[in-house]
């Protein structure tokens, strides 16, 4: 039996619901229609869905204003619907994880409506009110992370409530016990309904500081950059509170066998490793992103991977995310070649891969024109780039009109090159990003180096004889007698290498090129512009 658990060797797959499969012909897609790609994701090789909230809402934020934790909304199916999806994904060993917003509501939950309607109503505290300040100006400077203030005026009452997002996204008040059991009781819903974990949003925003300081101003400031960042948020996120309330919903968590709690947190390393929690009682996978935000250079990616090896906590799982619903699709960051380069990488790391839909058919931003903008953010800061549309347009399955995705107009246009770019074209296809992504899943899952082995970076070394040429990161990957070898070209130059005098004699498994191994000369290995492969050792 394995010691590790699921989540450790597994590999997380991210739906976005509105986006995946429509089943129903209203353009969006729903959980039916996600139910009805399960054999897909199978054949692909991951373990887990990860689902953005599915739950009621008003779509201000297309779901993250949530106005019912404990409901589904129409558009994506019912209750039923979910828990058919949950059954038919455990029947073939997926494991299910929910999207959990505890930062904020909908303004539309009931709980809101009703704290907003009366100074002593009985949910008034459940939010963050403030009297204004001097000349009736918000109670401080904190900024909204889509623009503007984070303070609105409720003139019911007089007051103003706290939004770290939309107006329309109320902060809860997590200091207040009422609230946070009424918050932890939402886990244990899903839970008892089978789910086996669950992605917490934005989780470093959740406690704000008790004396509303302001927060001060960045230095480093510069203007085009998005208006949140002229301020450090340094009452507003990442405050030491948060790890009580992590806690707290762990230890309901707990209660139920093998289940995962991942959560949202752009932080710097130092400050995300934190969130595994003292003697690792917090969050499981605190999600790092710094792969997204690093520049796509050997060095840089090498330096990153080494502080995030030496800053886990003893005995912390690592993780690694490519993209996500919020940022930029890897293939348009990086280009096409470098995305296979990319995929191997993010696959070949040690710790637990988290995909998102459509990167593995080596999908790009959609480009998206003034009159079809749906995101909010994009509405409120126009023109800055900010927009989150062109990485959430619908997945391609086939060669077909609305690429497969639904029988009617899709909510956000597809993508031009849908005809090429398809799950049913790339299957057919050995040299497809598809066909790459799925074979290195099923090497990963017969590779123990590579699902729990130790990763060990390679580097110019005059003793063991290694001569690695800028560009080129390597490293390897053990456990036991499993020992493989990664070696990834982030240039688009061949490059030499000299390999050190225990790898020489590896042989090839796979390289991002297709057709094309690299050219092995005994101790030298030749990669070719933009290839990675993986080897194993002798
Ligand atoms: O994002 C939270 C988050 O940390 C933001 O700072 C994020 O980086 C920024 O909004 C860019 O998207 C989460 C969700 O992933 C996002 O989709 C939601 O809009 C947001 O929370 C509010 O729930």
């Amino acid at each position: 039996m394995s010691k590790h658990a699921w989540w450790q060797e597994g590999t997380i797959y991210q739906i976005y619901p509105r986006s995946f499969m429509d089943s129903d012909g209203d353009g969006i897609g729903d959980l039916e229609g996600v139910r009805s790609r399960l054999d897909h994701l199978v054949w692909l090789g991951v373990d887990a869905i990860w689902l953005s909230p599915i739950y009621p809402s008003p779509m201000t934020d297309f779901g993250y204003d949530v106005a019912d934790f404990c409901a589904v909304d129409p558009r994506f199916g019912t209750l039923a619907s979910f828990d058919a999806l949950v059954r038919d994904a455990h029947a073939r060993g997926l494991k299910v994880i929910l999207d959990y917003v505890p930062n904020h509501t909908s303004d539309q939950h009931p709980w809101f409506r009703e704290a907003r309607s009366a100074r002593d109503s009985p949910k008034r505290d459940f939010y963050l009110w403030r009297d204004p300040g001097p000349g009736g100006r918000p109670p401080n400077n904190w900024l909204s992370e889509f623009g503007g203030s984070a303070w609105e005026w409720e003139p019911v009452t007089a007051q103003f409530y706290c939004h770290s997002f939309l107006k329309t996204q109320p902060d809860l008040n997590w200091r207040n016990p009422t609230l946070r059991a009424a918050m932890l009781e939402v886990l244990r819903f899903w839970l008892e309904r089978g789910v086996d974990g669950f992605r917490v949003d934005a989780i470093h925003h959740l406690i704000k500081d008790d004396q509303y300081r302001s927060n001060p101003v960045n230095p480093d400031y510069r203007p085009g950059q998005p208006p949140k960042r002229s301020l450090v948020r340094l009452y507003t996120t990442d405050r030491p509170e948060v790890h009580e309330a992590i806690g707290l919903m762990r230890g309901v968590l707990d209660a139920y066998p093998d289940r995962v709690l991942i959560g949202e947190a752009y932080l710097p390393i130092e400050r995300l490793v934190r969130y595994y929690g003292v003697e690792l009682a917090g969050i499981h996978l605190p999600f790092n992103f710094h792969l997204i935000h690093s520049r796509w250079e050997a060095a840089l990616v090498a330096d990153m991977v080494r502080r995030y090896e030496q800053a886990l906590p003893p005995g912390a799982w690592p993780n690694w995310v490519l993209g996500n619903h919020d940022r930029s699709r890897i293939a348009t960051r990086v280009g096409p070649r470098q995305a296979r380069v990319a995929a191997m990488l993010l696959l070949t790391l040690r710790g637990t891969p988290t995909l998102y839909y459509g990167d593995e058919l080596g999908m790009r931003d959609v480009p998206i024109a003034p009159a079809q903008v749906q995101d909010p953010w994009e509405k409120n800061e126009p023109g800055l780039g900010l927009g989150r549309d062109p990485e959430r347009t619908p997945m391609q399955w086939a060669p077909t009109p609305n690429a497969g995705f639904s029988n009617a107009t899709p909510w956000l246009p597809v993508a031009a090159d849908f005809g090429v770019a398809n799950v049913e074209a790339e299957t057919a296809d050995p040299a497809s990003m598809l066909n790459l992504y799925r074979t290195l899943l099923a090497i990963r899952r017969h590779h123990p180096a590579l699902a729990v082995g130790s990763l060990v970076p390679l580097d110019t070394d005059a003793d063991t004889g290694t001569d690695l040429p800028p560009g080129v990161l390597a490293y390897e990957r053990k456990q036991g007698v499993d020992r493989l070898v990664v070696l990834l070209n982030l240039t688009s130059d061949p490059r030499r290498l000299v390999l050190p005098a225990h790898l020489v004699g590896a042989t090839i498994l796979l390289s991002t090129l297709p057709g094309a191994g690299p050219d092995l000369g005994g101790a030298t290995v030749t990669l070719g512009a933009d290839e990675g492969v993986l080897m194993a050792a002798p």
